[in-house]
Order: C-alpha cells, then structure tokens, then sequence
C-alpha cells in the first residue's frame, strides 16, 4: 500500500495495459486501491508491478481477483475475443469498459454481461494517458446505474464521473459526439496550416493567429445549439447563402496552391443542397438537418 493513502479501499483489476490501460491502473493505485493487472503481453505488466500491482496470469485469474474489472482494450472486437474465454468468470463482476467503440457495441456488450450474470457499464474517456487522475480529466459512463453508484468512488481515481443514462449505449454516442468536435477542429486546423505551408508561412508563426479565431468563433456554439435545438435557423449572422457564395474560393485556392480539398469537399455540396431546398436565409444550423440522414 502506497504511504500516506486511505487503508479499506476496494479492489479493482485493469484488463489492457496500452498507454491508456497502464494510467488507468496506476491511477488507481496512486489512490490506494489494491489493483490486480493482465495485458496479453505480459511484459508490459512490469511498471504497474513496481507501483504495486499485483500481475494476474490469465485474464480469468484477473477477473477472479476482484469486483471491479475494467477493461481498456484497443477495440470492442478485442474485447468480445477475450469475453468469449471469459464466459464461466464473470458472474457476479462489474464490468467497466472503457474501450473505444460504438453505442450499438456497448448494448450488445450489456446484453452478453446479462446473460452471463455480470453488471455492464460503458464508459467513455475524454482524457489522453497523461491527463488521467488530473483536475481535466473526466469519464461518461452508461449502463448498470446501481453497479456504478456502487463503484463510482473507486472510478472517481479516473477523473471526475459523469453518468449517462441507463442505456449502455448512451456514453459511446456522447463520447463519439466530443471527438466528432474535436476531429472537425483539428481537420479545419490541419487544413490552415497546409495551405498557409504554400507560401512558406510557419504553422507556428500561423497558430498564433489561428487559435485566438478559433476560440472567438467557438464561443458561438451555444448559438448554434440553441437554433438546432428550437428549430428556429433564421439568422441575421450569416446565412447559408453567404457561405455557399464563398465556398468556392476555398475549392478553388487549395486547387491553385497545390492541396487537397477533399476534406472541403462534403461541405460545398452540404451547402450547396441546404440551398437548392430552399435554406439560403438560415444560418449553419440548418446543416444539422440535413445531417440527420433517419426519420
Ligand atoms: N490513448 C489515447 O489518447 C486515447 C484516449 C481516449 C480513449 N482511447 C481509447 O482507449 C483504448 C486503448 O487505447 P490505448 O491508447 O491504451 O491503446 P494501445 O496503447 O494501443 O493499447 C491497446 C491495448 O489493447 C490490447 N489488445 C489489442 N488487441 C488485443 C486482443 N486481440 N486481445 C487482447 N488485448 C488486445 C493491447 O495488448 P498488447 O498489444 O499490449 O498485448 C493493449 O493492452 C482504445 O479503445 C482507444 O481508442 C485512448
């Protein structure tokens, strides 16, 4: 037990120890939990050992060793190979899973923890390794609500524990929606910096501006949200029929400066098709619409 932590903590065992997994389960033990860890390859088991954790042979052995498993795989297909060696262990465990996948995997994933008599939380990480157990780090989970109130004080080692709903899928598609965000903020930032690149403008030199911009028109967001979410995309900010105009000169100066506008591509004919249904006076919001693909 390390020094200087609180005695009577509850067990929990750590299934994958990728760079996620290994934080995980050092986070753990730098609250003072007894953590038992399995990783396919054993090897990387060594520093969580030096830390105190105590290496599991077989993920059975893991399973067995605790309450609490979590699991923090590469994919939830790794996860269902390894359920299936697992079906005569779980019983009576809560299943933590904090693996990347999809809202219909988690609910596929509880439906198999029921059967085999195990309590099913899903859970997303909106934190790299390096932030896990600091002030920015926090955890959407879903699923069993009993199982997580029970063990929620051991998760809160983790980051700070934001509950989703009982649906098991419902923190998948929440943690899937924060890094749709991210992806569309970094592919527009990537996209600035190659074109800024043409004519031998540092990016570094460039993100001083980008980044100032990017926050000012992120700080719109609430807006926008507030347009999708009464229905209301009139705007008097600037309309679909603006953008659409303006469009093309991204097109046309990524074809002339020598980069790709594949990613700029989609939103032409987004705007283009927001336009042709008769949405030239609404503003971005109206985009979420024609998103939305399932009546
Ligand atoms: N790293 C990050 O920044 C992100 C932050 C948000 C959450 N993601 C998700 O976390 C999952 C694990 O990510 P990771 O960064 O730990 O990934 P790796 O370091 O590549 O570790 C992968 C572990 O998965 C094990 N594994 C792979 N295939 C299998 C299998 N068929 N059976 C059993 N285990 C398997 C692998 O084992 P080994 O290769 O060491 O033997 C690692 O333990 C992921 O869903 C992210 O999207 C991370």
């Amino acid at each position: 037990m390390p020094a200087n932590k609180p005695a009577n903590q509850s067990a929990v065992s750590v299934l994958g120890l990728g760079m996620m997994g290994t934080a995980l389960a050092a986070a753990f033990l730098g609250a003072g939990h007894p953590v038992t860890v399995w990783n396919r390859s054993p090897a990387k088991t060594g520093p969580l050992i030096a830390q105190g954790a105590l290496p599991a042979d077989t993920a059975a052995d893991a399973v067995a060793a605790s309450p609490l498993v979590v699991v923090c795989l590469l994919t939830n297909d790794n996860f269902e190979e390894l359920l299936a060696t697992l079906t005569e262990d779980v019983a009576g465990r809560t299943l933590v899973n904090l693996t990347n996948g999809t809202p219909a995997q988690a609910r596929e994933l509880a439906a198999w923890a029921a059967e085999h008599g195990a309590q099913y939380i899903d859970g997303g990480i909106m934190a790299v390794p390096q932030m896990i157990a600091g002030p920015h780090a926090y955890v959407l989970y879903s699923g069993d609500e009993q199982a997580y109130e029970t063990h929620r004080p051991t998760l809160a080692a983790l980051g700070a524990t934001r509950w989703t709903g009982t649906d098991p899928g419902l923190a998948a598609l929440q943690d899937l929606a924060l890094l749709a965000g991210m992806y569309g903020m970094f592919t527009g930032v990537l996209q600035a910096f190659a074109l800024v690149r043409t004519e031998n403008i540092p990016a570094t030199e460039f993100s001083e501006l980008l980044v100032p911009w990017i926050s000012a028109m992120l700080s719109g967001a609430p807006e926008l949200a507030k347009a999708i979410d009464s229905g209301q995309h009139l705007t008097d900010v600037s309309s679909l029929a603006v953008n659409q105009a303006a469009f093309p000169n991204f097109l046309t100066t990524f074809r002339d400066q020598g980069i790709s506008g594949e990613l700029f591509e989609p939103i032409q004919a987004l705007l283009d098709r927001a336009v042709d249904q008769g949405h030239a006076a609404d503003g971005l919001s109206r985009l979420a619409d024609l998103l939305t693909v399932r009546s």
